[in-house]
């Protein structure tokens, strides 16, 4: 009886987590957060953000802020007489509703010139491609890991 529940519950933590794992959140410049002399094209080059995702920037509360701009806004630095972005926090979280280029800029004076730039490229929320081996390795790992929960699944069922 006690093996059985425990395959149940195997099957459903194994079916799960695939679903749980698929929304990211990423905290904008990892550790160091929002602020200046911080890198974040090096910081979002290795990432791939999907529509459903959600962006933190962290910052010490009035220190800095979050806008978000148009390509040419970013390239000029200019921050937008509208904030799209709610309150300034330190804790700002954005959730990345559609697919295509964002960018963000701090609107204090200077910050932006300074560094605290980010433009992102959110993909369709259906897996892209994978286009290297690891990526692959990965998607086949995630494909066997939700075979195996639905046979341990299967496997219960038939045993009670
Ligand atoms: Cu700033």
């Amino acid at each position: 009886m006690a093996l059985h529940r425990s395959l149940v519950i195997f099957a459903i933590v194994a079916l799960m987590a695939p679903a749980i794992s698929s929304a990211m959140e990423y905290v904008v410049g990892g550790d160091d957060g929002w602020k200046l002399g911080v890198k974040y094209e090096d910081w979002a080059k290795d990432k791939q953000f999907v529509v459903g995702d959600t962006l933190v920037f962290k910052y010490k509360g009035g220190a800095h802020n979050v806008y978000k701009v148009t390509g040419d806004e970013f390239k000029s630095c200019t921050v937008p007489s509208n904030n799209s972005l709610g309150s300034f926090t330190g804790n700002d979280t954005i959730r990345l509703a559609t697919a295509g280029t964002k960018w963000y800029i701090c609107g204090v004076q200077g910050h932006c010139d300074g560094g605290m730039k980010l433009k992102i490229t959110v993909l369709d929320g259906a897996p892209a491609p994978a286009p290297s081996a690891a990526s692959t390795l990965f998607s086949k790992a995630t494909n066997f890991h939700v075979l195996l929960g639905m046979i341990f699944a299967i496997a219960a069922v038939i045993m009670v």
